[in-house]
């Protein structure tokens, strides 16, 4: 906690009755600091590498020169028997890491790195007799001084920082003590939502996977993985806006700032930076704006915090457009905004405008005059103005109505109307003009022409506007819901999950774009994008159908799955942006692990949908929708301050339905527990039914 370090405390044990020899060496190879620098600029940076070395700890500074205020070491808390930080001589010739040259010959050179490639090993000569244990503790660490202390002597770095923080983990205790504070932490964040149902795999993804995840892809967005270089994209609006979701219960605060930091990268007219740097939080001008979709998730997110917090302040907070600090306007400003970017930018069938792509990044539908070969970020002329998208809408009515809410609850009765008013009105739209018979349909393309129709050869049904529509609400009344989700299942659905679109496209098309460029199956073409897995379970969730809304997400659930890791093969706790669908060669093959908004929304899912544990802003609402068979269950919510001990009965083995709550013995109406000023904790028992 609070340490810019990774420590690994190793224990050794003789288990045998032989005394043994050890020789122990430890190895890491530091990168010079600019990850595409050390990529491509040999000529440079194989001359800049250097090192320090002092007892124990080995200090990397290169580019301190320049820079004057950072490095990194690595050190173990006992004298050693010798060190090497020349890769080269380590490995030896010709080798790799598997078998360096010191190791098979138990002595390291104690070379010192001089440009080329630096790395830090240790070597530790022990003894130890039968039944014998020794501890180790390595830290690798990282030293940062603010701007303004930048030592002074360009020749020597500051080591005060360094040996500070040796100092707190100078021992296997101190190590120890460090592990249980972090295991503390996260067991208090992790305490947040707890579910106890008889199904482990729920029990364990919710208890713990599921929100790390969560944790993680907030922290990282999509910015460094196995994945992802962590030179490109930074943090993008949608992306972020929707990590939020399955992360503000965790930590309100951070949330709270993160928001004020997407709206700032906000131009005047609602759109926004597709992308922003994480440390400048300047919008990214090579991939500028124009994703239409972007605009509209800033209200998900404001809403889920303003649901978990009820702290309406944030609406008054002034956040510059553009992050220019003369054109800030209240958060609630920046919400109508984006609201109105839809109104003032629809298509010849009053559908949102597409613009580059929606959350769809492939489905480029204006870039009719891109030639093969061309790269896909294209901007300026390609940028055709009409193709239209049935998921926007879907999104807007969804998130529309959310934005009259809060105006509801903030007394803008003027905005609020103006939004019922749209919203209504796109409803009809996608009535109109966004139901293709059995299905919503996915868009317009350049020309007019329908995209994921049945008229069409390929790409007739695409996932995302059935998820988003019926989450919408959308056609439940008219009983289109239901036939989009059965076409949905009798039509994308597999035993890995549910494809985005079938048939895949077997050919590029121009008038699509980059998703025809890949091979069927993969990815955006017909890949079962782990991401809107979750939209159809919760759309199932609105429609009430709780077996088929678990069984979806159990196909994707990497618990779920573990049995058949050989063919998954991305970690069994972890969720994947895409597992390869049926028309891929290697069909159920998952990839992009870690960083994607699979996280947030499968929690959102599980812990609101189906668990149904609904923030809402005047109190905790509770609707589950699970399967008959999934037997009563309890959860623990911490939410405003106080801590909700939830048991849900389900007697009868209803999939939705709430027959009667009980708050601390006394019974509601309704399933809406309004929260109570000053009580900390709410004893609740549900009945289903
Ligand atoms: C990739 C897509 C990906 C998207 C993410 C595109 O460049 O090709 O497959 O989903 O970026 O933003
Ligand atoms: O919606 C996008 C997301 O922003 C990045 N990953 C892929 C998704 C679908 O294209």
């Amino acid at each position: 906690m609070d340490a810019a370090c990774e420590i690994n405390h190793l224990k050794l044990k003789n288990t045998s009755s032989a005394k043994k020899q050890i020789s122990l060496f430890s190895y890491v190879e530091f990168c010079l600091w600019n990850a595409i620098d050390d990529m491509n600029n040999f000529q440079r940076n194989l001359s800049i590498g250097e090192v320090e070395i002092e007892g124990s700890t080995i200090y990397h500074k290169t580019e301190y020169r320049e820079r004057r205020n950072h490095y990194s070491f690595f050190s173990v808390n006992v004298p050693v028997d010798g060190f090497d930080t020349s890769r080269d001589v380590f490995l030896g010739a010709g080798n790799g890491n598997a078998i360096p040259d010191a190791v098979r010959e138990k002595k390291c050179r104690g070379s010192v790195a001089s440009g080329w490639y630096p790395i830090a090993s240790h070597q530790i000569n022990l003894s130890l007799a039968p039944g014998e244990e020794k501890e180790f503790v390595f830290v690798l660490g990282y030293c940062e001084n603010p701007e303004e202390e930048k030592w002074e002597s360009p020749g020597v770095i500051r080591k005060d920082g360094a040996h500070a923080l040796l100092a707190r983990f100078a021992t296997p205790r101190q190590a120890e003590a460090a592990f249980a504070q972090l295991n503390e932490y996260w067991d208090g964040l992790l305490s947040r939502f707890t579910v106890e149902s008889g199904n482990e795999h729920v029990n364990r993804m919710v208890n713990i996977w599921n929100q790390y995840q969560c944790m993680v892809t907030f922290n990282m967005s999509r910015s460094a993985s196995y994945y992802e270089s962590g030179t490109g994209r930074g943090m993008g609006f949608r992306d972020s806006c929707q990590d939020l979701l399955g992360f503000v219960h965790l930590i309100p605060e951070r949330a709270r700032e993160r928001i004020l930091d997407i709206a700032a990268t906000q131009f005047e007219d609602g759109s926004a930076y597709h992308q922003y740097q994480p440390l400048t939080k300047k919008g990214n001008l090579d991939i500028g704006s124009g994703f239409n979709d972007d605009p509209l998730w800033l209200i998900a997110a404001v809403a889920a915090y303003l649901k978990e917090t009820g702290d309406f302040s944030i609406l008054d907070e002034v956040v510059p457009f553009d992050n220019r600090p003369e054109l800030a306007q209240p958060l609630l400003e920046h919400l109508y905004r984006s609201f109105r970017y839809t109104c003032t930018h629809l298509g010849p069938h009053k559908l949102p405008l597409i613009g580059r792509a929606d959350w769809n990044d492939c489905l480029n539908l204006n870039c009719f005059s891109k030639e093969p070969g061309e790269p896909f970020q294209t901007t300026g002329p390609s940028e055709g103005p009409v193709a239209e998208s049935v998921f926007i809408a879907g999104m807007f009515v969804k998130y529309g109505r959310e934005f009259a809410e809060i105006c509801h609850q903030t007394g803008r009765t003027d905005y609020e109307e103006e939004a019922l008013r749209a919203t209504e009105q796109m409803y009809q739209s996608v009535l109109d003009a966004g139901w293709d018979g059995e299905w919503f349909l996915r868009a317009y393309d350049a020309s007019s022409e329908k995209i994921g129709s049945k008229e069409c050869r390929e790409g007739q049904i695409y996932i995302e506007p059935q998820g988003f529509c019926v989450m919408a609400g959308i056609g439940v009344e008219e009983g289109l819901a239901e036939k989009a989700l059965d076409s949905v299942k009798e039509r994308l659905d597999t035993k890995y999950g549910i494809m985005i679109l079938q048939p895949a496209y077997t050919q590029y098309y121009l008038n699509l774009g980059e998703i025809s460029s890949y091979p069927p199956g993969y990815k955006e073409n017909a890949g079962i994008f782990c991401h809107n897995n979750p939209w159809i379970s919760i759309a199932e969730t609105v429609i009430g159908r709780g077996d088929r809304a678990f069984e979806i997400y159990e196909k994707t659930c990497p618990s779920c799955i573990e049995h058949i890791s050989e063919i998954h093969r991305t970690e069994p706790y972890v969720y994947s942006q895409m597992i390869a669908g049926a028309d891929a060669f290697y069909h159920g093959e998952a990839k992009n692990s870690w960083l994607t908004g699979t996280a947030a929304w499968t929690f959102v899912n599980i812990s609101q949908a189906i668990l149904g544990v609904q923030p809402d802003y005047d109190g905790l609402r509770i609707d589950p929708c699970v399967p008959s068979s999934f037997g009563s269950f309890r959860l623990i919510r911490k939410f405003r301050g106080s801590t909700y001990y939830i048991d849900v009965e389900n007697p009868d083995g209803v999939q939705k339905g709430v027959s009667g709550i009980s708050v601390d013995g006394k019974e509601i109406a309704g399933n809406l527990i309004p929260v109570e000023a000053g009580k900390t904790e709410y004893h609740v028992t549900v009945r289903m039914g």
